[in-house]
């Protein structure tokens, strides 16, 4: 009996149920998933940026990112409105197990190649308006988020010293030491890593270390927990890292002020601070 005879002879149907393809039904495209349908951009340029780092493709997100970058488009909404609106999409495939940690390294590299490419034209400005020391918490290797707020304060004519991703708190000590920052910035992405941030603060009080704020962010981070010990401001999105910064140098504010008028300094409703 041939290979072709032999399949036709094989019940298709039997082999579907053993995969589970009766029960779980056909397979569907990562964008045709109905939760990732609410996430992802309906508009251009936008859905295919999304979409390249969703597939996982660095090379689409860049050629995206460039294109709609060369049409015209702010760097800033290709970031908000595309890339990250991706990473949300990849965000909730692997909470809901259909996407495992390689595909989130993957799209990981995707959308910072597209960051990269809007970081430059952001640019740097040139005069330093002061200097922000920024950070992953020790143990946490994510640091997309951190390198969004990187590249926010440095196109915002900020120095942000990066120092990384899984920072050992001792480092940080060091590093308010060398560069006595205006500003700090902790991002934390896991239950297991937030918990750095009050240490931070207390390691800094232990050596008489003082800063305006601590801009402390990152997805497992909540408005209630940065607000349960002292020198910190719960962040919500890169983009206000800046603008927490603008308000410590132009109007000598302190952690104290950025919790109680955090939306009108970064000028938009927050919903966590509502
Ligand atoms: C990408 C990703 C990874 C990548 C990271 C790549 C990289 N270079 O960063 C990789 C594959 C390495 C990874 C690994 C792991 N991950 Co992971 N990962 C994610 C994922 C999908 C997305 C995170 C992300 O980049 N989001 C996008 C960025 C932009 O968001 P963000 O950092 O929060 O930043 C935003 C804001 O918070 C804000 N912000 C951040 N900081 C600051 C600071 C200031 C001052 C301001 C103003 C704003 C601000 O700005 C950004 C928006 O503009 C999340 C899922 C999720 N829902 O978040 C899981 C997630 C964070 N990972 C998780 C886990 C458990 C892990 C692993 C431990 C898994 C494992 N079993 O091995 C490992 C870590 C291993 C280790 N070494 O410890 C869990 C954490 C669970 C928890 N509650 O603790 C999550 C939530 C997934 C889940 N649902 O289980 N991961």
């Amino acid at each position: 009996m041939s290979y072709e005879e032999l399949e036709n002879e094989i019940d298709q149907s039997f082999v579907a149920v053993r995969y589970n393809v009766e029960i779980e039904g056909p397979a569907i495209k990562p964008d045709e998933d109905p939760d990732v349908v609410n996430i992802l951009p309906t508009d251009e340029p936008y859905r295919a940026i999304a979409l390249a780092v969703l597939y996982e493709d660095r090379d689409a997100s860049l050629t995206n990112v460039k294109k709609a970058l060369d049409e015209g488009v702010s760097p800033i909404d290709v970031i908000n409105n595309g890339l990250m609106k991706g990473m949300d999409a990849v965000s909730l495939l692997y909470t809901k197990g259909f996407y495992f940690l390689p595909d989130l390294m993957l799209a990981g590299d995707g959308m910072m190649e597209g960051v990269k490419e809007c970081e430059q034209v952001l640019g740097h400005k040139s005069e330093t308006k002061g200097t922000v020391v920024s950070f992953v918490a020790e143990g946490d290797p994510h640091d997309i988020g951190k390198n969004l707020v990187v590249m926010f304060l440095r196109a915002n004519g900020y120095e942000a010293i990066d120092m990384g991703r899984d920072v050992p708190t001792a480092d940080v000590v060091e590093a308010v030491k060398e560069h006595k920052p205006i500003f700090m910035t902790g991002t934390a992405l896991m239950t297991t890593t937030m918990t750095v941030f009050p240490k931070v603060v207390k390691a800094l009080q232990k050596e008489g270390l003082e800063v305006p704020a601590i801009g402390c962010g990152g997805g497992a981070v909540r408005r209630d927990f940065v607000e349960s010990f002292p020198m910190s401001v719960y962040g919500v999105e890169a983009y206000h890292a800046p603008k927490l910064a603008d308000a410590i140098v132009k109007d000598k504010k302190t952690w104290k002020g950025l919790r109680k008028e955090y939306s009108d300094i970064v000028g938009e409703f927050v919903s966590e601070y509502s």
